[in-house]
């Protein structure tokens, strides 16, 4: 009753311990963690058929690494988007396929002894993403339910596998038991790869939203070409393209919105509510502005920022329109996922043109930035303003509600803080005449100088490009008469007023770093 857990009948039988494993033993072992991976892999393609006809985003994966998003400390954020960048999300699939797997081996290995509590591993994993997916706010009612039954099948097929292997516990090299490991092994994996393709036929919202995407009507900007003047030789481009713009957020998968569906309340401290439709939105006047977005988490010298032509509705407009309360002092705008961020009223009702933006560099926004419908806020962070995937606004208080991030050690407000980087050369060079370019941004204030230095020497005035507005990055460049040997740049900028960049170190938690961005330079 009380023997050990993992102990099987031979071990109670009293085997000489110190013997090396038999072979017939080992091959158990492998062939019971394969069992225990095989049924937690059926599970997961079951799961995701579930949630495809669901029509839900959350499968067992998904559900997990939602909630363990929410959860993760900003430390720990950061040092994901430093290891992996973009792919941080691939990352964390991976890693969380990979401790299921291993425990769903480990419960493979144990059910083959005792069923019961090899199950009690799958029973529990299966919990902790049903539970995960339910306390979602964007599931529905039904997000559990893929969990639910990835856990069912899970079991039934461990429960098979334990079956025809406990032939093996008493006789390892039993014959019959081992061809019929090998059968059920056959079997599973086929149904599991049937399953899997089974699932991407039925999960076609994604399809079905590209498609509606790519058959919008939108209004065009002018043009789409940067102002004259804007772009430094050698910098970054100055025009950030769709598929090169950064992308931060918690959705593990994205939210799915067909625009015919898009509905947007503006409700709270408002004398009217407003409730939009994506055709009433196109109805309104459109603007067309370039703004550059700037994550808070970016580092010295770090690439989460970029800029764009953004075409949308003012939400001075609307907000006007709608009639804030005098003591309202903030927006709450909520994602679809349920994300949130706290925006001062104030930068939505001045003159910075903040928008509920549908169009990026003139296509529909990308689903990964934010379709159908975002803000963007010039001169803010995006965790405090650029919701994607908006649903709904409430005008507030700030002392009324938490956003997203404020909770999790990040600042209430976000202005975006001055700051330059150095894009040419980032690692060597060729002696003689090189070109150091970059840019430098201050968003909704502006940049009007920048300096480079060389090994601490004295700062030298680098030549500015051509401003577009305050609220975008600005190109710069200067030519080194670059000796050989091991050098080190250094940028600084001045904003607007001639105040220069905070030069003392200070990591993104709580409210973006500070620091002067500097390379080393090998010339040859
Ligand atoms: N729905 C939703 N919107 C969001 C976020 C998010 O996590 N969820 N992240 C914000 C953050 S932190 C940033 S920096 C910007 C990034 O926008 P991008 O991915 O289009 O570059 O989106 C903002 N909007
Ligand atoms: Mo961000």
């Amino acid at each position: 009753m009380n023997q050990p857990l993992v102990r099987s009948p031979h071990d109670l039988d009293g085997p000489d311990r110190s013997a090396p494993v038999r072979p017939g033993r080992r091959g158990l072992i492998l062939r019971s963690a394969i069992g225990g991976i095989l049924a937690a892999l059926a599970g997961l393609a079951a799961g995701s058929v579930a949630a495809a006809l669901l029509g839900t985003r959350q499968t067992p994966v998904v559900a997990i690494g939602s909630a363990f998003i929410d959860r993760v400390p900003p430390w720990l954020k950061d040092l994901a988007i430093s290891l992996f960048g973009t792919n941080d999300k691939t990352a964390l699939r991976i890693g969380i396929l990979t401790v299921l797997l291993a425990f769903a081996a480990l419960g493979g290995y144990l059910a083959v002894r005792r069923y019961w509590v090899g199950a009690a591993v799958v029973i529990v994993l299966a919990g902790v993403a049903v539970i995960a997916a339910a306390t979602r706010p964007d599931t529905g009612q039904t997000g559990f339910v893929p969990s639910l039954v990835a856990g069912a099948v899970a079991l039934i097929i461990l429960r098979m596998f334990a079956t025809r292997l406990s032939g093996l516990l008493d006789q390892p090299d039993d014959a019959v038991s081992r061809r019929g490991f090998l059968q059920l092994t056959a079997g599973v994996a086929l149904g599991t790869v049937a399953v899997g393709a089974l699932g991407r036929v039925v999960g076609g919202r994604r399809s079905a939203v590209t498609d509606a995407r790519a058959a919008l009507q939108l209004p065009v900007p002018p043009s789409l070409d940067p102002p004259a003047g804007v772009q430094a030789a050698g910098a970054t481009p100055w025009a950030t393209p769709n598929d090169d713009f950064y992308r931060i957020d918690t959705a593990l998968s994205v939210p799915l919105i067909m625009p015919a569906d898009w509905k947007l309340r503006i409700h709270g401290m408002v004398e009217r509510e407003i409730s939009l439709s994506f055709e009433d939105l196109l109805k309104r006047s459109v603007v067309h502005k370039w703004v550059t977005l700037t994550c808070v988490s970016n580092e010295v010298g770090g690439d989460l920022i970029g800029n764009a032509l953004w075409s949308g509705v003012l939400l001075k407009d609307l907000l006007t329109e709608a009639g804030p309360a005098k003591d309202a002092d903030a927006i709450q705008s909520t994602s679809k996922d349920g994300f949130t961020a706290g925006t001062p009223l104030s930068t939505l009702l001045d003159d910075r043109q903040s928008m509920l933006a549908f169009a990026m560099n003139g296509q529909p926004l990308p689903v990964e930035h934010g379709f159908p419908v975002r803000i963007v806020v010039p001169g803010l962070y995006g965790y405090v303003s650029a919701t994607k995937w908006l649903v709904d606004i409430e005008v507030t208080r700030f002392d009324q509600f938490e956003a997203y991030w404020t909770p999790r050690g990040w600042s209430e407000l976000g202005p975006i803080k001055l700051s330059s980087r150095i894009d040419v050369p980032r690692s060597k060079a060729s002696a003689g005449q090189v070109t150091v370019a970059g840019v430098a941004w201050d968003q909704h204030v502006g940049v009007s100088k920048v300096e480079v230095r060389v090994d601490g020497g004295p700062w030298q005035q680098a030549e500015l490009a051509t401003d577009a507005s305050i609220d975008t990055w600005r190109q710069w460049h200067w030519t080194w008469d670059a000796p050989r040997g091991n050098h080190v740049l250094q940028v600084r900028a001045f904003d607007a007023q001639g105040n220069p960049q905070i030069e003392s170190q200070a990591p993104p938690a709580p409210n973006g770093s500070t620091g002067l961005h500097s390379v080393d330079i090998k010339v040859g």
